[in-house]
């Protein structure tokens, strides 16, 4: 029997139970099983976290970065050290499989290491001044309190990758984890505590919906970082815009992979697989679109349906299972109930795992399924399921291939399979993404790169590596002259 974990918020310094409604956190896989409990917190508690990182706000961006940095890279070492026990929570509560799990503890811990080093790089521009005796700088400053609003799906890498640069860049932060997966969110804010940081420069928030949206309008907010989906993300960037703060919304994707007639098909399909069904198809860089060469397409889809046929899922824990649950009981039916409407809709289904539930009978499984659609007009080529259905399209030849690729509104990334130098180059020019893989899987993302996506996908700056600094600071433009004539 698992341990069951108490559930506090994190204000101003002092770990503290929620003043609004239960919150209690089960297993996807065993909807019955309890993983931890606690309360959620309500509008007061927000605003007094708002508070609190206000009033830390001047002391934090005044230590030396270093000095900051310095927490985050005894933190990385402290997730490190729990990677496999948080994996293992983190699989309870989100459902992906035990070795992503314990992957994506590993993942933050690299987040918040490389975040760490930040001080030892660049820390702005000198320009020539057309003038004698002076010069222009241009330093970097922290915008203030940073709202952080974190999605279900990666429950401790985002936060890490959010929080880790407003953190080390001066800003401090009120954090609003999605309520499915409160857990890690208190294992990374218990991390960075330990690791040193000052009273009110991280508070952790669990709230619903509600209260979660009042961060973005709160007055004390000076900017604003959002995941999750489309919907949700151009609301809070609506309220931020509102009030004339910046904000970073990274929000849907509808993610191709665009397999073309040269390409090595062995390496194709196993990517592919890799992009469809890890994490249940829950990455917003999953791959949920499969373009094919008419070309290789029949035999691309004979080699699919057998590795789709054979994917074990079930519970997460097993170490023979690929793919478990989904989040919810509403994601499942509704990812399923859009798969339906697609085959009602002149769709065909080409391939779907056998119906095995390793370890579990009660789960949010959703059956993995590949449909092949009759046109880039079927609804379900433009809309996120955000589960794990792979929609096909044929094509003839690059060109119209690229093009079906780019249909709709998204642009988050895309991977492209090909031998051909000139037709990689052709994919970097052609295909309208953020994140462009060529010869790998559609997800994935180092934490040193640029992140977002181009089109709807994303608004305002990029996430990760030097783009992340863009976000999080302002700079002042200071013209430097010695004082004597
Ligand atoms: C990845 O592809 O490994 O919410 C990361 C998401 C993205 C992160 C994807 N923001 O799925």
């Amino acid at each position: 029997m698992t341990d069951v974990t108490e559930l506090l918020s994190h204000i101003d310094g002092a770990w503290t139970g929620g003043a609004a409604g239960e919150l209690i956190d089960t297993n996807p896989a065993h909807p019955d099983q309890v993983v931890a409990t606690g309360a959620l917190a309500d509008a007061a508690q927000l605003d007094r976290a708002v508070q609190a990182a206000r009033a830390a706000a001047r002391g934090w961006a005044r230590q030396p970065m270093h000095a900051r940095a310095a927490v985050l890279t005894r933190a990385a070492d402290i997730v490190d050290a729990a990677a496999e026990e948080w994996g293992a929570e983190l699989t309870r509560e989100e459902g992906k499989t035990l070795a992503e799990g314990i992957g994506e503890v590993r993942r933050a811990a690299q987040i918040l290491r490389y975040y760490g080093g930040a001080a030892d790089r660049e820390a702005g521009t000198v320009y020539s001044s057309p003038r004698s005796g002076e010069q222009i700088l241009v330093t970097r400053k922290p915008i203030g309190v940073v709202g952080v609003i974190t999605p279900f799906n990666f429950p401790i890498a985002i936060p890490a990758w959010k929080i880790a640069p407003a953190l080390v860049y001066g800003n401090t932060v009120v954090f609003k984890p999605a309520s499915a997966v409160p857990l890690l969110a208190l294992r990374l804010t218990q991390a960075l505590v330990d690791a040193g940081l000052p009273q009110g420069v991280l508070n952790l928030v669990f709230a619903g919906g509600s209260v979660g949206g009042a961060l973005a309008e709160h007055p004390g907010v000076d900017a604003v970082t959002f995941t999750g989906s489309t919907g949700v993300g151009r609301g809070i960037a609506a309220a931020a815009a509102a009030r004339g703060v910046p904000v970073q919304a990274e929000m849907g994707g509808k993610n191709a992979a665009v397999v073309l007639a040269d390409a090595d098909l062995d390496l194709a399909v196993e990517q592919v697989m890799l992009g469809a069904f890890r994490s249940s198809g829950q990455k917003c860089t999953a791959t949920s679109r499969l373009v094919l060469d008419d070309a290789i397409a029949d035999e691309f889809l004979a080699e699919l349906t057998v590795r789709v046929k054979g994917l074990e899922v079930g519970d997460p824990m097993l170490a023979s299972v690929a793919m478990g649950p989904v989040v919810s009981e509403s994601a499942c039916k509704y990812i399923t109930q859009r798969a339906q409407d697609a085959v009602a809709a002149g769709a065909t289904v080409v391939a779907t795992a056998e119906e095995r539930q390793s370890g579990s009978d009660n789960g949010y499984f959703v059956t993995p399924t590949v449909l092949q659609l009759p046109s880039t007009d079927a609804e379900l080529w433009s809309e996120e399921l955000f589960g794990p259905v792979l929609s096909v399209v044929r094509a003839q030849g690059v060109e119209q291939a690229f093009a079906v690729a780019n249909a709709g509104e998204y642009g988050l990334s895309a991977a492209v399979f090909t031998s051909d130098l000139g037709r990689a180059l052709a994919a970097v020019d052609d295909i309208d993404v953020g994140v462009l893989h060529v010869n790998s899987e559609s997800a994935g993302a180092d934490p040193h790169v640029p992140f977002g996506g181009a089109k709807r996908s994303g608004y305002g700056p990029k996430e990760q590596g030097e783009a992340a600094r863009e976000f999080f600071t302002h700079t002042t433009t200071v013209y430097l002259r010695g004082g004597r004539a």
